[in-house]
């Protein structure tokens, strides 16, 4: 439901800072602005223009802080009511007098993403919009920011448009041949109608692929650090990293658990895993056995490889003897690092590259930096290719949209299977309707309460 009071919050982050911004919205703005405000020429308040002043206690009419006001008039302001901002210095005791002299006059404070969803509601943006919002406020580095910004303009607004404009035609067409004879409508085409479905399914499913892509540049993309114990993974992560993270040992076995960090690499955020070795080539040697602490380390690697998109296989280059237990290993991998090679590198590469289908290979040392740039570029070009086509937008959807998105794939087939078949124009109808329905929930406004409150709970108070 559409609440009409006045609301108000603190829009830039809590603590100190030089500036802080003091969001109001909602019809009392004008009275509030008038209470709280002291400008300091005679000019009285103009729309869309800043204006310098004192905010005061409206009650005591003590003066609180000096800032800058500004009042947005609805409907082409944020939310589409009524808007005034008050920038004051950065101190939360000031801020917290202003909200007091602003509740004072009236608002109430603002619940999370109440603002955005006053945008949503009132038509300022759609809901898909709303949530890049939020992507573009949470993007962990450049090329999410770049996705945001574009689905922010309303990019992925148009493509869902233009699809569901397409839709509505078939459904019109089907529904037409429910309601009216042949004689009235003409003779409906198949081959046509299909053609339009094979269309409307190849951008759904071009969607969801990107769906895919805005996810990891959203969480960023996970490259997953494993190998024989002691190959060097941890001193490789610390490498990468720029700074001495996690422990390294020439014991066997240093590394337990399985640490993360992010860092960004050509615009997008890296989560690096470093893993527990893997150790199953230990259990023959009869001076060894596997503890349960081992098998949950290794249980442990093993997760973290099959969540990854990136597998790179660290192995001790300078230790030819184990080649056979490398190779166990090299299945899956995307990238093999042949490791200290400052001690010389003569173990058969080859060969596991074989063993990874053909993975490529390359020299480093984690000790003297030695091809460490090289596997930055190496990264990066195999992060394209998981990432896909170079210059499809991608889709920063969430879990919901890429149920909707299936749903909506899912209808077209069935209508496709229904219009082959050439069967009744109900149940295409029918099937038509199902897919509308899964591409309006991206952007549409739901009547669902409790969604909306999910959506809008991943927002900051003051957003
Ligand atoms: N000479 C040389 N030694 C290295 C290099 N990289 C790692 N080491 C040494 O190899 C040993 C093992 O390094 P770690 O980074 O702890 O190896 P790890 O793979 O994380 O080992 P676990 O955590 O036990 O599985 C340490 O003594 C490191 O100093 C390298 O490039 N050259
Ligand atoms: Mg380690």
């Amino acid at each position: 439901m559409y609440k009409t009071d006045t609301i108000a919050a603190c829009a830039t982050a809590a603590g100190t800072a030089a500036i802080a911004v003091v969001r109001v919205s909602g019809a009392l703005v004008p009275a509030i602005a008038a209470a709280v405000f002291r400008p300091s020429s005679d000019r009285p308040l103009e729309p869309w223009k800043l204006s310098h002043g004192t905010a005061v206690d409206p009650d005591s009419e003590r003066p609180i802080d000096e800032v800058l006001c500004v009042v947005m008039p609805g409907p082409r302001s944020f939310t589409g009511e009524d808007c005034l901002e008050i920038q004051c210095h950065g101190s939360p005791v000031v801020v917290e007098r202003i909200m007091g002299a602003v509740h004072a006059a009236g608002a109430r404070p603002a619940d999370r993403g109440e603002f955005t969803r006053r945008a949503v509601l009132n038509g300022r943006m759609d809901l898909s919009q709303a949530e890049a919002l939020i992507d573009l406020i949470n993007a962990p580095a450049g090329l999410a920011a770049e996705a945001a910004w574009e689905q922010l303009q309303g990019g992925l607004s148009a493509r869902l448009a233009s699809l569901r404009e397409q839709l509505c035609g078939l459904l019109a067409a089907a529904e037409a041949d429910v309601d009216f004879s042949e004689d009235e409508i003409g003779e409906p085409d198949p081959e046509a109608s299909l053609r339009a479905l094979a269309g409307l399914q190849s951008e759904v499913a071009s969607l969801l692929d990107s769906f895919t892509l805005g996810r990891r540049l959203r969480e960023g993309c996970r490259l997953v650090l494993y190998g024989l114990p002691n190959a060097g993974k941890s001193s490789l992560f610390n490498a990468l990293l720029g700074h001495g993270r996690v422990l390294v040992s020439s014991e066997p076995g240093t590394t337990r658990d399985c640490v993360q960090e992010t860092v960004e690499l050509a615009g997008l955020a890296l989560v690096m895993t470093d893993t527990a070795g893997l150790g199953e080539y230990l259990v023959g040697d009869t001076s060894m056995n596997m503890t349960d602490l081992d098998r949950a380390a290794t249980e442990r690697s093993r997760q973290a490889m099959q969540e990854a998109d990136l597998r790179v296989l660290v192995v001790d280059g300078s230790r030819p003897e184990l080649l056979e237990a490398n190779i166990e290993l090299a299945a899956g991998a995307d990238l093999l690092l042949l490791n200290k090679l400052d001690l010389g590198c003569s173990l058969d590469s080859a060969r596991l590259s074989q063993a990874a289908d053909g993975a490529p290979v390359l020299g480093v040392s984690a000790l003297s930096g030695e091809g460490c740039e090289q596997l930055a570029e190496t990264v990066r070009d195999k992060l394209n290719s998981v990432l896909g086509e170079p210059g499809q937008p991608a889709f920063m959807g969430r879990e919901r949209h890429r149920v909707s998105l299936e749903k909506a794939a899912l209808a077209l087939q069935q209508a496709s299977g229904l219009l082959r078949d050439r069967a009744g124009s109900e149940l295409l109808a029918f099937e038509l309707r199902q897919g509308l329905e899964g591409l309006s929930a991206l952007t549409e406004v739901l009547d669902n309460e409790e969604i909306l409150d999910v959506i809008f709970s991943e927002f900051c108070v003051g957003k």
